[in-house]
């Protein structure tokens, strides 16, 4: 009872920050994202009557059962499913500087998602591997997914789920990841966004706000209009920010590499280069784009940060089986 399967990383345009629900798992918003295919995960499920508990290596190493609770909790939800009472061994292998904003967790739950169903013998369509995904952490809902995907917030946990917008991408949207620093984040995603939706006094208009950012931004892809998109993206993410600035007490994922990055954006949009900046729950800094402008923004950024902490990435599939 083995199966591996690979997942890739997702970025959101319109982002995901906070829970109505922690037991389900069940977001406060929509989000939409972009599934990439320089980041993923490759991950082996193996049930085993043998075992007494779960186990969990990533890249190799074995980790703490403190380090389990997500993993478990996803693993609890597929043997619920499947109505069968093993432990399973999971092996992980990221390829993505974990926890740095590039969110190694969703491209890791959502292998996780596929590989254990396949490996339990759980006939699940990408729908329910979506869900399973969402029980070990949000972001992973949408990396079942390839390209464009929509996360409906939904109000329990069969209406909780990702669809695809646009699967293939058929225009040059590109994204390139600033990375500033690839260290763990000091402020996790989970405790972040909690923090945000009790204290800031902003949550409110922040939901206000994704409702229109999501309609503006499935107009924006239906038209290929890469500007539009870039901008609502950018937008929509410095709104997320401000939701961790204004919580009490405040906290920030920005340094100082973040905002350098930013202005040299910026400073190329007033070249006339269309370019837009986007970030998650760490300090690297995404820039979204039309292909054909890449070597000019590698220019502007490489002197700053040095080539090999750029990467250009292109829309990427959806979880596979391997
Ligand atoms: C997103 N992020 O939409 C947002 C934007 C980071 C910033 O989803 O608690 O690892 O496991 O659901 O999914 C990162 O948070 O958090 C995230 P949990 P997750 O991509």
């Amino acid at each position: 009872m083995q199966a591996r399967a690979r997942a890739h990383t997702n970025i959101a345009m319109v982002k995901y920050w906070g829970k109505k629900d922690q037991q389900l798992m069940l977001p406060q918003t929509d989000s939409l994202s972009l599934t990439l295919d320089k980041f993923y995960s490759d991950t082996a499920v193996e049930f085993d009557q043998r075992l007494t508990h779960d186990e969990l290596f990533i890249n190799g190493k074995k980790q703490p059962a403190s380090g389990l609770t997500k993993v478990k909790r996803e693993l609890d939800y597929v043997r619920q499913l499947a109505g069968k009472d093993l432990f399973a061994r999971v092996q992980s292998v990221n390829h993505v500087p974990i926890a740095a904003g590039l969110a190694s967790s969703a491209s890791a739950f959502a292998a996780l998602a596929a590989a254990a169903s396949s490996a339990i013998g759980l006939d699940a369509n990408r729908q329910e591997l979506s869900r399973i995904a969402r029980h070990g952490s949000g972001s992973a809902t949408r990396s079942v997914f390839g390209g464009l995907v929509k996360w409906h917030a939904g109000d329990d946990d069969q209406s909780s789920f990702a669809e695809p917008v646009m699967e293939n991408v058929d225009f040059g949207l590109e994204m390139m990841a600033i990375l500033v620093d690839v260290h763990r984040k000091k402020i996790s995603s989970s405790k972040g966004m909690q923090l945000s939706v009790s204290t800031s006094p902003y949550y409110s208009a922040w939901r206000t706000t994704v409702n229109q950012d999501m309609h503006s931004m499935e107009e924006a892809i239906h038209n290929r209009d890469i500007m539009a998109i870039g901008h609502i993206a950018e937008e929509n993410a410095m709104r997320m920010h401000a939701l961790t600035i204004s919580a009490d007490p405040s906290y920030t994922y920005f340094n100082a590499g973040s905002l350098k990055a930013m202005q040299l954006v910026h400073d190329l949009r007033n070249q006339g280069v269309n370019c837009y900046y986007t970030m998650d729950a760490g300090p690297n800094v995404k820039l979204i784009y039309d292909q054909q402008d890449r070597e000019k923004i590698i220019n502007q950024f490489s002197p700053v940060f040095g080539k090999d902490h750029i990467v250009v990435a292109k829309p990427g599939p959806g979880v596979q089986i391997l």
